[in-house]
Order: structure tokens, then C-alpha cells, then sequence
């Protein structure tokens, strides 16, 4: 029988949220932001959401919809993207790296009748490269936009299993729901095994991704193209270098002459430079 996750209070500082995942791979930390803040995620979102096929494969969930590119769509997740508490943690979990960046953005509705995905780890999504044990390529987030329950749905976690070997088969019965009150967020690493929960009732359980990892890998969510230009340039510094509008080491991510892709979004008015010359977007030389 798996234990429990832990539950945190909502002035949990960083470092025990970031202490707690050291330990078990995950944590919820209770009722940290209020229920206005996810219903405005869920009012802004709206239209991108009903508009959301579900996904199309087992994994994904037939039942599921998962709605993306939420920088662009609801400036309340931009908020919780930057959330002191969230990003102090993720900084802590992933303090090895020069830098980390958002991975993905994703409003996920299970409806009734999905069931249960496969227990699985999201760093899996790095082509399954075996990191090594006790490395940590990301640390997630989800928000609770409705109440997670066993019955709805919640979130499964194995806690513990970040320090176990690789490419495990778990079945359901080894992992406990994630239940929290809307408003919570739990946090997991990329080596924890998890999974979304089979919805046996009859409200769609609805939760915020955010995730993050380490800035020399690649984002699961393209940044530069799920938020047009025109947007991102409106958007603080801060976020910028968060999307990938950064170096996300040494040399990784310059921008021709090697510079720097945020002062590049800065200074561009909508034009490609090429070759030293500068050509208007749609034309060829
Ligand atoms: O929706 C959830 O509770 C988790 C989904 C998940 O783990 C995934 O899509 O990778
Ligand atoms: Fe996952």
C-alpha cells in the first residue's frame, strides 16, 4: 500500500515545499492561491477549452481535453506561472541548472467516464533518456481548478518512486490520488511516477499544468510559437527569460550573431534580419 502524499500549508516556504519533493517526489501545498484565481483561469480559457478535442490516443485520454497555450490565452496563468511560492520551488529542485524554462501550459478537463492513463514519468518525454537517479530534468505544477477526488479523477502519484529504476510498470492500485481542495497545487518532479485518475463521477475534473525544466533541454510546449510575437512582446522581462527568450546556458539559444534572444525580441519590429540585410516577413531575397 503507498503512502500518502504529503500536504502542506499555504505559507509553506520554498525551501519546505522544494524539502518535501526531495523526499517524496511530490507534495501538495493546500489552498495556496483563491478560488477567483482558478475561475478566472477557467473563464478566461473558456472558449479555447470548448473548442479542445480530446486528445486521441490512450495516453492522452479520449475523455480528456488538453488546452494549451496558456501565456497567450489567460494573463491570470502568468500570474501563476511567476507565483513566488511555485517558482521559489522550482528554482530549488532544479537549482543545478544555469537556468530552467517553461516546458508546457495546459489546461487539462478529464470528463466523466475517462479512465485511469498509465502510470507513467513526464521526463519520459525526453525521448526516454535514462537520467540519472536522483537528477531532476523538471519540476511540475498542477492547479486544482476544480476539487480533485479519488472519484473525479485526481491525480495518481507513487510517491517515492522518483529514486526507483526506470521505465517501471505500476498498476493503479500502487499509486494514491492527489486530493485537494480548489485553489491547491501539487507539485511533482519529472521522475515521479504518475498518472491522471479515472473520472467516475459526473463533473469533469479540471486541472492547470504548468511545468518547467532545465533550460538546456527542449520545451514540450513550443513558447515561440504558441505566443504570437505581438503578444510576447507586451509580457515582463521575467516571463520572457522564462518562455526560452534567454540563454539557456553558455551558448545555447543565441540568436544569429550571437545575441541574446530577448534583446532580439526587444528591438524587432516584425522583421527577419538575414545575411546582415533585413527582410520583411512573406518576401523572399
Ligand atoms: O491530469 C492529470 O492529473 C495528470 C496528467 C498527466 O500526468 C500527463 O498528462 O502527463
Ligand atoms: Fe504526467
Amino acid at each position: 500500500m503507498a503512502t500518502d502524499i504529503q500536504h502542506l500549508p499555504s505559507h509553506a516556504t520554498s525551501d519546505e515545499i522544494s524539502a518535501a519533493i526531495d523526499a517524496d517526489g511530490a507534495v501538495i501545498v493546500d489552498e495556496l492561491v483563491g478560488h477567483d484565481v482558478m475561475d478566472r483561469v477557467g473563464h478566461e480559457m473558456a472558449p479555447f477549452i470548448e473548442a479542445t478535442k480530446g486528445s486521441g490516443d490512450d495516453f492522452g485520454g479520449h475523455l480528456t481535453q488538453r488546452t494549451g497555450g496558456l501565456i497567450a490565452r489567460s494573463e491570470t496563468s502568468r500570474e501563476l506561472l511567476m507565483h513566488p511560492t511555485a517558482l521559489g520551488t522550482v528554482n530549488n529542485v532544479l537549482a543545478h541548472a544555469k537556468r530552467c524554462q517553461i516546458h508546457l501550459t495546459q489546461v487539462i478537463s478529464i470528463s466523466p467516464g475517462e479512465t485511469a492513463q498509465d502510470i507513467h514519468r513526464d521526463q519520459w518525454a525526453f525521448d526516454f533518456f535514462p537520467f540519472p537517479n536522483g537528477f531532476e530534468a523538471q519540476c511540475n505544477t498542477i492547479w486544482a481548478m476544480t476539487d480533485f477526488t479519488e472519484e473525479n479523477g485526481a491525480t495518481r502519484v507513487v510517491p517515492g518512486s522518483h529514486r526507483g529504476e526506470d521505465r517501471q510498470r505500476f498498476s493503479q492500485s500502487d499509486s494514491v490520488p492527489a486530493e485537494m481542495a480548489k485553489g491547491s497545487v501539487l507539485f511533482y518532479t519529472g521522475s515521479v511516477y504518475h498518472g491522471g485518475g479515472a473520472n467516475r463521477s459526473d463533473e469533469v475534473r479540471q486541472g492547470l499544468n504548468l511545468t518547467y525544466n532545465v533550460g538546456w533541454l527542449r520545451q514540450e510546449e513550443n513558447q515561440y510559437l504558441s505566443v504570437p510575437f505581438e503578444v510576447a512582446r507586451t509580457l515582463d522581462d521575467d516571463l520572457l527569460e522564462l518562455m526560452g527568450y534567454a540563454m539557456g546556458a553558455y551558448a545555447l539559444g543565441y540568436v544569429d550573431d550571437l545575441r541574446n534572444p530577448l534583446d532580439v525580441l526587444r528591438q524587432s519590429t516584425g522583421e527577419t534580419s538575414l545575411g546582415g540585410g533585413v527582410i520583411r516577413e512573406g518576401t523572399t531575397r
